[in-house]
């Protein structure tokens, strides 16, 4: 019996970390084993760079234009709530959602600039309301392990002393509002056994699940 047939509706499940943690490679392997196991799975990534919006998110990454803070911010987010409604029909529908960065990594990033305007609390708002993750795995990895892999150092967040900031304010979130939805994941392990912890925990999660028929929540208020 898959997961839609227990709980009734699919899971949501979403991957943080720092750039370079190996959220990409961990999404892929939780995609296929899933499927392998029968389970229908859509995989979602943040930003999505495809949509009008997220052209111009993109087009801001790589430093092609400017956008105000709190803009640049509010388009992140308006990025989310783009396919928030995708999202809950497909989870209804008995679909599991994988999703690659979501309201954490909005928080934290905009965060870490440092605009004495924009605390987490400020930066969380425009995202309550959005599905509530059944369970975030956050790949934690240090800013300097994390520049160590290659690709590192092409986009606009992709320094070491931002990273630092980032890490930290993940840790913040971890421990606030969100903290019932983190699931830590050394990421500095080898791939094989990094991708066994998140098929234990999702495993967890869909058991605590099917037995509680608990249905998919929203991002509630700080
Ligand atoms: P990725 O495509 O996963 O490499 O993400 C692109 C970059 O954008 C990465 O450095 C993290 C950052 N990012 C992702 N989501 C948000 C967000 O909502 N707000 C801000 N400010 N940055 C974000």
């Amino acid at each position: 019996m898959n997961t839609a047939d227990k709980l009734g509706r699919g899971l949501l499940i979403v991957f943080e970390g720092l750039d370079r943690a190996g959220k990409s490679t961990q999404c892929a392997r939780l995609v296929n084993d899933l499927e392998k196991r029968g389970e229908k799975v859509k995989h979602v990534r943040f930003p999505d760079r495809t949509t009008p919006i997220g052209k111009m998110i993109d087009n801001y990454l790589r430093g092609e234009s400017q956008q105000e803070d709190h803009v640049i911010h509010l388009l992140f987010s308006a990025n989310r709530w783009e396919l928030a409604a995708t999202i809950k029909a497909e989870i209804a529908a008995g679909t599991t959602v994988i999703v690659d960065r979501y309201y954490y990594s909005g928080c934290v990033y905009s965060t870490a600039k440092g605009n004495p305007d924009m605390d987490l609390a400020w930066c969380r708002h425009p995202d309550e309301g959005l599905p509530r993750p059944d369970i975030c795995l956050f790949l934690d990895l240090s800013a300097a392990e994390a520049a160590k892999r290659g690709g590192w150092g092409e986009e606009r967040y992709e320094k070491k002393e931002f990273q630092d900031r980032v890490r930290k304010l993940f840790g913040t979130m971890r421990e606030s509002a969100d903290k019932d939805d983190f699931v830590v994941i050394d990421a500095g392990k080898s791939e094989e056994e990094v991708a066994d912890s998140i098929k234990s925990e999702v495993e967890k999660v869909a058991a605590s699940l099917a037995a509680s028929k608990k249905p998919l929540g929203r991002v509630q208020p700080w």
